[in-house]
């Protein structure tokens, strides 16, 4: 497996883990982050014997935000030219679902992350928040974006402007987290809801995500199109006739992701 310095790669059965390892900078995303996790995140979108991703953090942060020591000395021009952070936009096209796993902090680049990713669990310990007004910027990879689409404008708005941070709590009322577990269950949660999906078909499951998270990007007529057109290709596969074969004859169904 390849080497990183900033992040843990392990793989758990057909789930391949992503843990976020600054913890004296209490995983700011750093340049040398970002490629990194975005390299092994797109080895394992390609890699057959992995039907889902789980991104976590430690017990203290998921990630504090981008690294501010790094980019304070930034200027327009170079960041501009180098489209600096474009690409954590790779993360939201990985085929396959991805489980964000929080705990701890998750600000500014860090909530953003975990909203790139598919699944949102959160620990009883998470803080989300968008910060970065306080630091004279606005969010940088979609969190005014995402944000808002997560949790509606009133609290967008209310998060964003002010800076302040949410606990997991407040982020599940408002639709941004999709459970919360105590901090010692989150990993295994998070496995196990991976797990799950990754033992669905594949096609099935990436036909899911595709399906989704167009409803994210368009008219409501045209995702449910999309949706129709998808729903009959998935009878071009032998999964669809393994799955509805088992129903009928009252055993588990044995998907082969073809
Ligand atoms: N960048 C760099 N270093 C950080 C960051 C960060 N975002 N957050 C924490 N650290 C460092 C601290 O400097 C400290 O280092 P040192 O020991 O060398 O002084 C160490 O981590 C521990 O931090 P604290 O001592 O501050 O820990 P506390 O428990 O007292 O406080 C907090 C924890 C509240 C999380 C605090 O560290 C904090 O406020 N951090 C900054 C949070 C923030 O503003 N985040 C937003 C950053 S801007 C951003 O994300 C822009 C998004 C644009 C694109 C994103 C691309 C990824």
């Amino acid at each position: 497996m390849t080497e990183y310095e900033t992040i843990l790669v392990d793989r758990k059965g057909r789930v391949g883990i992503i843990t976020l390892n600054r913890p004296k900078a209490l995983n700011a995303l750093n340049n040398q982050l970002m490629t990194e996790v975005v390299a092994a995140a797109k080895a394992f979108d390609r890699d057959p014997e992995i039907g889902s991703l789980v991104i976590t953090g430690s017990e203290k942060a998921f990630a504090a935000g981008a690294d501010i020591k790094e980019m304070q000395d930034n200027r327009f021009p170079d960041v501009y030219l180098d489209d600096w952070l474009g690409p954590w936009d790779e993360l939201g096209r990985l085929r396959k679902p991805v489980v964000a796993a929080v705990a701890g902090y998750a600000l500014g680049g860090g909530c953003e992350l975990a909203m790139l990713c598919d699944i949102l669990i959160a620990a009883d310990t998470a803080k989300f928040g968008q910060p970065e007004i306080k630091l004279g910027v606005i969010p940088g990879i979609g969190g005014s974006q995402r944000l808002t689409r997560a949790v509606g404008k009133a609290k967008a708005m209310d998060l964003c402007l002010t800076g302040r941070m949410m606990d997991a709590e407040e982020a599940e009322r408002a639709g941004l987290v999709s459970r919360i577990v105590p901090a010692d269950q989150l990993l295994p949660e998070a496995l196990a809801v991976a797990e799950t999906v990754a033992a669905m078909s594949l096609p099935a499951a990436v036909m899911m995500k595709e399906s989704v998270n167009r409803a994210f990007e368009t008219t409501l007529a045209e995702g449910v199109r999309f949706e129709r057109r998808l729903f009959h290709a998935a009878f071009a596969t032998a999964d669809q006739k393994e799955g509805m074969s088992a129903f009928a004859e009252k055993r588990p169904a044995s998907f082969t992701n073809k």
